[in-house]
């Protein structure tokens, strides 16, 4: 598979859309390497997760990851608010993009497994099966973006090119949802793409098409993954956008304008709900 080409048009009818080559190699050692000793730390604190499950780390940014390395922290918050990226992303949402969160996937230490298939909407609070139906139905899902990175090369995530735009087929349904998510982890969801990427290249999903990770304890993982969302979407107070670090004095010294400017925005639309 090659780049997208038409990011918007090829975004908003299939729900991906892959970029090699986004990141250059010495940009994907240097996020490696943070990466490799973000996890150090956590394995050291055992708690690789910070919220759910032992194949993620949210948050990234948070100070604590980086003492002594302010650099470093720099470098990562740069990378998210590059015009390489956020242009795609502006292009794709028709709108400004927004910061939400920085996460590390990786392959877990123990009990190896794939995914459950799922879409993110299903992990709202009260969820209800009939109003994320209506929801994706009348296309009223809010703009997201998980963008993956790849540090290591990995084809570990699958998705349902299409599934965004309409409700679960019934063989999609059996796998999803059906008796309390009893197959949800099955290898016979039909139609699914899973991309092989090289370090460096990116695939990022519309999350509230289905899809899923795999987390195999033999297969190292290392994706950075960029999630952002439309500045048109209303706050809405979450784990993920929840950061209040950025209140912190200097957090934001000696990032270029642009990006200070791209995390000024976020702050500013979320500061109050982090009292
Ligand atoms: O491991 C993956 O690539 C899937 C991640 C995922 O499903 C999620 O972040 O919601
Ligand atoms: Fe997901």
């Amino acid at each position: 598979m090659t780049t997208t080409v038409n990011l918007r048009e090829h975004w908003l009818a299939e729900g991906y859309i892959l970029v090699r080559n986004l990141l250059p190699p010495e940009d994907v050692e240097r996020l490696r390497e943070t990466c490799e000793d973000i996890l150090r730390q956590c394995y050291l604190l055992e708690e690789p997760q910070h919220g759910d499950g032992d194949f993620v780390i949210r948050h990234l940014s948070r100070p604590s990851y980086h003492v002594g390395e302010r650099e470093r922290l720099a470098f990562l918050l740069e990378t998210a608010a590059h015009p390489r990226m956020v242009d795609i992303v502006g292009e794709i949402f028709g709108d400004e993009p927004e910061h939400r969160c920085f996460s590390l996937f990786m392959n877990p230490r123990e009990n190896g497994r794939d995914g459950n298939w799922h879409r993110d909407c299903q992990f709202r609070e009260n969820y209800d099966e009939d109003v994320e139906k209506e929801m994706i139905l009348n296309n009223k899902v809010p703009g997201g973006m998980q963008m993956q990175i790849a540090l290591v090369p990995s084809d570990d995530s699958e998705y349902v090119p299409g599934s965004h735009l309409r409700w679960d087929t019934e063989e999609e349904y059996a796998i999803r949802l059906k008796d309390n998510q009893a197959c949800n982890n099955s290898n016979a969801m039909p139609g699914t793409m899973r991309v092989a990427l090289q370090p460096g290249d990116a695939v990022a999903f519309n999350a509230y098409g289905l899809h899923r990770g795999r987390y195999h304890v033999d297969r190292l993982r290392r994706t950075l993954m960029l999630t952002y969302v439309a500045s048109r979407r209303p706050v809405r107070p979450d784990i993920f956008n929840h950061q209040p670090w950025f209140l912190e004095p200097g957090y934001l010294d000696g990032l270029s304008d642009q990006a200070t400017a791209f995390y000024r925005g976020f702050v500013d639309k979320y500061a109050a709900s982090w009292g």
